[in-house]
């Protein structure tokens, strides 16, 4: 599952409103897509089932996790992508950097990062609803 025409396959072998995808960002950002064009494409077939919002910068062979707000994402593009869609399924922050001072026994998925990533989410949605 390396690149959106895989995910398109994967969706075309079982028709079925049953079959969707759960949309990790990264994930398709490694594969150095155009990710609120691609949350649209999956989006407008009714195939995003879950989202991972998520940041990082680089490909699949070489990249860092990024704070949400700082990769190569333009993460304001894809929250209004998944307004555009009429998303409403669950949606939660994905991968974030340790902060000085947390333990890292959940790499990834430490606490103060989630809550920057939760407070910034909030932020764009307000910022979308109030200016569509
Ligand atoms: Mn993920």
């Amino acid at each position: 599952m390396t690149s959106p025409e895989n995910f398109q396959r994967l969706l075309d072998l079982v028709p079925s409103p049953n079959n969707g995808i759960t949309f990790c960002q990264g994930c398709f950002a490694e594969m150095g897509v155009d990710i609120p064009a691609t949350i649209k494409h999956f989006g407008s077939q009714k195939k995003l089932f879950f989202a991972h919002f998520r940041n990082l910068r680089g490909t699949a062979t070489n990249f860092t996790e990024m704070f949400h707000d700082d990769g190569d994402t333009d993460m304001f593009a894809a929250m209004r992508a998944y307004f555009d869609i009429g998303f409403d399924g669950p949606m939660r922050p994905d991968h974030v950097p340790t902060v000085e001072g947390e333990g890292n026994d959940r790499p990834g998925y430490t606490l103060m990062g989630r809550l920057f990533a939760v407070g910034y989410m909030r932020g764009l949605i307000e910022a979308i609803e109030k200016t569509r």
